[in-house]
């Protein structure tokens, strides 16, 4: 998520730096079907082009996955080995509306699962989590300013959703994969009229319960110019499908309010059961995360670029497809950029915003995977200067998971301790 005010005021200071590293990319690119066309010169407003244009990347990355996943297998000539990646173990993640309706209640009784399961984590180290899912809402707090505007922005949410994704299957039985959420679908239909947020029993559970008169969102700091969106059309309680009891046990940190002041428990790690509140907003998922902002990014052609298009350039009045979708969700702890993994709906989101970088990485192949892939230091825009990410860089989640993993690992879907791709 897009940092909200507190932590924007705290930390917006160096921004030169980062909005430097803008760079005009109106270059002619080539569409990796080998077809003419360069994405530059089609008007991507047009949202008809743009899903297509999205289509042919998708397939254009599935089907270099699978190619080089034979290359190397015909190449070492050898049967699959157990523990590498191959096309027999191959995961493949899926959109919420391409799974079954069984298949959606698996994913979603497994999440409820982790909600019953015991913590992990030592009570004197995060004393509010009281359940496997808290683990991983706690773990993000603590990580919350080394992880976001950084180096290993894209690194540790894949991982961490990949762990969660184990978590689901290793510890509740979960059979299938991490789903996840493709923000230019829902652009269209609407939030609340997707099938992932109808409010129905086969959906991650709908908006929250309508509250009157709220004022517009408003994220800003530093003097920059805010961006203002509107508050959607719920607000309160999520009172419909599988989460509509489920309990929010830490946060918040930071959680935006509409007057643009934020709230915060302390740390955000004591104990603080609340209910789940969303607030649906069509406005941020049509207007940062719609087909043609999804192309944008995928446009981009250096890892720096595409990570901060994708989060926002602060001060460009835009918050990418990753503040577009935590800001469709609304709600506590929605728009609290710390506790944010409290929705079950982010790992969907993540999924998504994974599979952008997994796209973007088969467009880049030559650079994506290695140092070249890597750009930005350990902390916020290195506000609090630091070093340079690098391939060895640890990724580590403390209790929630482990172990903890060099970026090098990290890096490809299909290497290191992954093996799955998107569909
Ligand atoms: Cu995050």
């Amino acid at each position: 998520m897009r940092f909200s005010t507190s932590i924007a005021l705290g930390l917006l200071v160096g921004l030169s730096d980062a909005l430097a590293a803008r760079q005009d990319n109106d270059a002619p690119t080539t569409l990796p079907n080998g077809s003419a066309t360069s994405l530059s010169t089609i008007p991507s407003r047009n949202t008809a082009v743009a899903i297509e244009q999205l289509e042919q990347l998708a397939d254009f990355a599935y089907a270099e996955a699978i190619k080089l996943l034979e290359e190397g297998t015909n190449r070492k000539r050898r049967p699959h080995r157990p523990g590498t990646c191959s096309r027999r173990n191959l995961a493949i993640r899926r959109e919420w509306g391409a799974l079954s309706n069984p298949e959606r209640k698996a994913y979603t009784d497994a999440v409820l699962c982790l909600q019953e399961k015991q913590a992990r984590t030592p009570s004197y180290l995060i004393p509010g989590a009281r359940s496997r899912f808290d683990d991983w809402i706690g773990t993000h707090i603590n990580q919350t300013a080394t992880i976001h505007y950084t180096g290993t922005f894209l690194a540790w949410h894949r991982y961490f959703t990949w762990q969660y994704e184990q978590a689901l299957r290793n510890e509740c039985g979960y059979k299938g994969y991490q789903p996840y959420w493709d923000w230019a679908k829902t652009a269209i239909t609407g939030l609340e009229k997707s099938v992932m947020l109808d409010g129905s029993a086969y959906s991650m559970s709908g908006n929250g319960k309508f509250i009157p008169g709220k004022g517009n969102i408003t994220i800003s700091g530093n003097g920059l110019p805010d961006v203002t969106i509107p508050s959607g059309t719920g607000g309160g309680c999520v009172n419909s499908g599988p989460f509509k009891d489920m309990k929010v046990n830490l946060g918040p940190v930071a959680l935006g309010l509409s007057n643009g002041s934020t709230i915060s428990n302390g740390d955000g790690l004591s104990y603080n059961p609340r209910c789940l509140k969303r607030d649906l907003t069509d406005y941020a998922n049509k207007r940062f995360a719609n087909a043609s902002s999804f192309i944008d990014l995928l446009k981009t052609r250096d890892i720096m670029d595409f990570q901060m298009t994708m989060q926002g350039y602060p001060g460009s009045g835009d918050i990418g497809v990753h503040g577009g979708g935590h800001y469709s969700m609304g709600g506590d702890p929605g728009r609290d950029l710390f506790t944010s993994p409290g929705d079950p709906l982010f790992y969907l989101h993540h999924g998504g915003i994974d599979r952008a970088w997994w796209i973007w990485q088969s467009r880049n192949k030559r650079t994506s995977y290695g140092a070249k892939g890597i750009a930005g230091t350990g902390t916020f825009l290195n506000q609090m200067p630091s070093p340079n990410t690098t391939l060895d860089t640890m990724i580590d989640f403390g209790y929630a998971a482990g172990p903890p993993r060099k970026m090098r690992e990290l890096m490809s879907t299909t290497g290191g301790p992954f093996c799955y791709i998107y569909k």
